[in-house]
């Protein structure tokens, strides 16, 4: 059976850019390979967390995950810290993978280049090596396919680097993963800044949708969105990147294609409202179901618990199959 590993770092809201470009997919996975989902609480302190926000974020992203729709009965479901053996790999393969390809990563060229230049050179080395641990997530569990967003094709593609110079170093040990990127989608624009990605750690408020946020403020951000300024409505992220964020919304959130959507439409009023109500009914079982499970932390502790015993189960094996072929001594 194809194995799926995919992460989320538990910081900030979770935005409808992660729930259309990733956890959607997650939840179809599930039900058709062996599935593994964690928070990725060690890439999250990359950069400073304060202590106790780490900690509620990493519960809330677990509440989350299974309010999606992801079912701890089908799924493994843990949080990343509480398996050790990510980290165990990662330094193995820091080993592997080598300072220029890092340093060509644009998630860490545009993250340290945010700290502008006197905070780049005090960026954490975590930072500059999050692509190593990234790799060890997935190839620990053997991972065949992994459901992201098209922000991360270029880690994937570092990854499937590492896993193919370890297997010609130490023999036929990793298996070579592939980025599942959905057709619709992949990349969400934020509604204000239609030209950069919808984020978490960005600092626009009015462009951002959270998953939880209430169908008011949801419709009211559309209403506002930031459009192009010709009146046609078609899809060309060139020339009309926040028209064409608006139809790759809407198509994503009704199954439909974008550029056939745009035929549809003559005005930008009615494609903001179409695409406000379809999110809104898309996240409302989501925001339903995440109240149900907040309300029993029990529950969810038990989850997470579950989630780790059979998460380190797989990644023991893979460890141990990796230190035997980089020739560590046994301890016997
Ligand atoms: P940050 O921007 O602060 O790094 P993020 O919003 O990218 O955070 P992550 O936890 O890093 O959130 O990403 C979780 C998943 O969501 C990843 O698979 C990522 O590719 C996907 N994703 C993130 N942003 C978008 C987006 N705007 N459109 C589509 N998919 C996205
Ligand atoms: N780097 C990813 C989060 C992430 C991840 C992973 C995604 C960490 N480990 C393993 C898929 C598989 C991000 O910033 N979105």
């Amino acid at each position: 059976m194809t194995r799926v590993l995919s992460g989320i770092q538990p910081t900030g809201e979770i935005h409808l850019g992660n729930y259309l470009g990733a956890l959607r997919q997650w939840t179809v996975d599930q039900h058709e390979h062996d599935s593994f989902y964690c928070a990725v609480d060690l890439h999250a302190v990359t950069v400073p967390q304060a202590p106790e926000e780490l900690r509620s974020k990493t519960l809330e992203t677990m509440a989350t995950l299974v309010a999606v729709g992801l079912d701890p009965e089908i799924c493994t479901l843990f949080v990343q810290s509480h398996v050790p053996f990510h980290t165990e790999l990662s330094w193995l393969l820091e080993c592997t993978v080598s300072f220029g390809e890092l340093r060509r990563m644009t998630q860490f060229k545009d993250k340290s280049t945010k700290q502008g230049d006197a905070g780049q050179e005090q960026v954490s080395a975590g930072l500059f090596t999050y692509p190593a641990l990234m790799a060890a997530d997935i190839l620990i569990y053997d991972a065949d396919r992994v459901p992201v967003g098209d922000d991360q094709r270029q880690h994937l593609e570092l990854t499937r680097d590492i896993a193919e110079r370890f297997n010609s170093r130490y023999g036929e040990t990793l298996i070579i993963p592939s980025a599942a990127i959905p057709k619709v989608a992949a990349r969400v624009m934020d509604l204000q800044e239609p030209k950069n990605k919808m984020s978490k750690s960005s600092e626009s408020a009015n462009g951002t949708i959270g998953i939880f946020e209430d169908p008011t403020s949801i419709a009211k951000k559309f209403k506002r969105a930031v459009t192009d300024s010709s009146n046609d409505v078609s899809f060309d992220f060139e020339t009309k990147p926040g028209v064409s964020n608006l139809l790759s919304i809407l198509g994503a959130a009704t199954n439909s294609e974008p550029d056939k959507l745009a035929d549809k439409y003559t005005q930008y009023g009615p494609l903001k409202a179409d695409a406000a109500d379809a999110v809104i009914e898309v996240l409302t079982p989501v925001q339903q179901r995440r109240s149900e499970l907040l309300a029993d932390p029990a529950e969810l502790d038990r989850i997470i618990a579950r989630g780790a015993e059979k998460a380190s189960e797989v990644a023991a094996v893979t460890v141990e199959r990796a230190k035997t072929a980089m020739g560590f001594l046994p301890l016997k």
